[in-house]
């Protein structure tokens, strides 16, 4: 079968603010990203995904832009892009831009414009709203960092919309002028060799244009994969992508299936695969993220299979992965970091390495970073964290219990600096780092994986190769069996008359595998295991703490 080039690729996310910082300011930059991608490369690595790197004031690392075609200067030059642009390139691997255009920083320009008067040429960039007869805000609408999405503008006495920070205003998606102003500046990346782009929360861009209160709700419905999404989403792959050969992936915040089938099918003319969140939300107790609780296994594997088999029948495609700069570290959340971190790395590894779909890994999964427990709030420093911790508070939570929230759920757990070996600050600064680094830096580092043939580092090398070798890994439909087994992730890859049969211990208790299926017919193979005596049995086979195997079948 003849893939778009993306479809048998893996990318590599770098959160550069906390990757490797060559200046000692303690905050990474691009130099860095350029001084480590032998290591990516080794890694076997197609495509880098790069976080925001434009000119921002950084209230949310860089997802609050201010100038989208100048480079934020602690990270360096556009000459430093440059030269990483063409370096990658140099060893075959692609660069994959972060593109935020739901929202801009106040401090943009247009958003300067637009604030300082009613009938500036920018105003209707963004979104502006009277308040309501009795005064309040024009909706009920909750940001996503807590509370209301309106923010007023005393000069004009109207409110501006951001769904995110109050300094994320939201632009104004119906303004023909805008939309061309982001083409432009998405053709200025695609001239400077930029191979496509990550588009944060780009299902949210069209809103109900009724606004409305939400009865039942915080307002996502009225925005969310809103009236027009699909006709701007055509219009930007008219104006921009289908210009390049680019690869583009959307962030869709509580999407649907249905709707990622349209962003992601080609004869739809829109994105290349969609980002989703649901399996991501399965810890959250009566669906509520700043809460403690345990995952829940069944709906992680509900809904991990339901999006396999659906985006696969309706010819979309998803982005697989566990972690990324807003998620908690998976070997802490949905893996066991005390007693059994390589085995259950390796093995939330292989789960969804071994799934139709184009693999992300974000910097420092592939050796099994953790979250690092910051015990004080003076060790965060996410906007969403301080701010919902400054909530929880206010609610009557007490200081210990936001605490221990905040250590399963903050965007922080994934943000802390890439530990590179065991000197001092994991080798990431020679300063001091904006971010402290979790302490098992000393054992836990890139050093010490590479150094090590059974580590986490080559068990993630090895699902690489195995994507590039195996077309079953891409094309095979996808089957779950046990679907209610309690500690068992098991399921098919089948293919023309082939099989991939991937079977995951979740838990720390030796389990007994029977299969459900009669696979006697077809001489089995073990391509990849996390025990170096896995059993090639595919009807019975007695399971280890998080064991996890993968069979092939002929
Ligand atoms: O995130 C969007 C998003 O919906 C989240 O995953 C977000 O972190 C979560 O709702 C918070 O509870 C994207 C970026 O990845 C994130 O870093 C930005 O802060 C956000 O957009 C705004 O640009």
């Amino acid at each position: 079968m003849k893939h778009p080039w993306w479809k048998k690729a893996t990318v590599y996310q770098i959160y550069p603010r906390s990757f490797y910082d060559t200046t000692g300011n303690g905050i990474g930059d691009i130099q860095g990203v350029i001084k480590k991608l032998d290591y990516i490369k080794k890694l076997g690595i197609d495509v880098i995904w790069l976080t925001p790197i434009y000119q921002s004031p950084q209230r949310d690392n860089g997802y609050d832009i201010s100038d989208y075609y100048k480079i934020y200067e602690e990270f360096g030059t556009m000459e430093d892009l440059e030269q990483l642009l063409q370096e990658a390139h140099q060893r075959g691997m692609k660069i994959i831009m972060d593109i935020v255009v739901n929202h801009t920083s106040i401090e943009h320009e247009w958003f300067k414009q637009a604030s300082s008067s009613k009938d500036n040429l920018y105003r209707d960039f963004y979104i502006w709203k009277d308040a309501k007869h009795d005064g309040s805000e024009p909706t009920n609408w909750e940001s996503k960092f807590g509370g209301s999405a309106w923010r007023l503008d005393k000069k004009s006495g109207q409110y501006y919309l951001h769904l995110f920070d109050v300094s994320q205003a939201d632009l104004n998606w119906e303004n023909e002028e805008l939309r061309k102003k982001v083409y432009e500046m998405m053709h200025f990346w695609f001239r400077k060799g930029v191979d496509g782009f990550r588009l944060d929360v780009i299902n949210l861009i069209s809103k109900d244009l009724r606004f409305l209160d939400d009865e039942t709700g915080d307002g996502r419905k009225f925005y969310t994969d809103g009236p027009r999404v699909h006709e701007f989403l055509k219009e930007m792959n008219r104006e921009v992508f289908s210009k390049y050969n680019a690869m583009t992936v959307g962030e869709m915040s509580s999407t649907t299936i249905d709707n990622c089938i349209k962003y992601s099918n080609p004869a739809e003319h829109e994105l290349s695969m969609t980002f989703n969140f649901h399996h991501l939300k399965v810890d959250y107790a009566n669906g509520e993220k700043w809460t403690k609780a345990d995952f829940d296994f069944l709906s992680l594997k509900r809904i991990l299979s339901e999006w396999q088999v659906q985006m696969n029948k309706g010819g979309g495609w998803n982005a697989l992965f566990w972690c990324n700069h807003d998620q908690p570290r998976v070997v802490s959340r949905y893996g066991n970091d005390r007693e059994y971190l390589k085995e259950s790395a390796k093995m939330l590894a292989t789960t969804i390495h071994m799934m139709q779909g184009t693999p992300y890994i974000y910097q420092g999964e592939e050796i099994g970073m953790t979250n690092p427990n910051f015990g004080s709030i003076k060790e965060y420093r996410d906007v969403e964290s301080l701010n919902m911790y400054r909530l929880m508070l206010k609610q009557g939570l007490n200081e210990k219990e936001v605490i221990e929230i905040l250590k399963q759920k903050s965007r922080d757990n994934s943000r802390t600096p890439v530990q590179w070996d065991s000197s001092i600050n994991a080798g990431f600064t020679s300063g001091t780092p904006w971010i402290n680094v979790a302490q098992n830096y000393k054992t836990l580092n890139v050093e010490n994986a590479l150094q090590d043939v059974d580590s986490v580092f080559y068990h993630y090398q090895k699902l690489i190769q195995l994507r590039k070798q195996y077309d079953i890994i891409t094309d095979g439909d996808y089957e779950l069996i046990l679907e209610d087994h309690p500690e068992i992730f098991a399921y098919i890859r089948n293919g023309e008359n082939e099989k991939l049969l991937v079977v995951n211990n979740f838990y720390d208790k030796e389990t007994l595998f029977v299969n459900p299926k009669d696979l006697s017919d077809y001489s089995s193979e073990i391509l990849l295991s996390n025990y170096p005596d896995s059993k090639n049995n595919v009807q019975t086979n007695s399971l280890r703490p998080y064991e996890s195997i993968v069979f092939y079948m002929k």
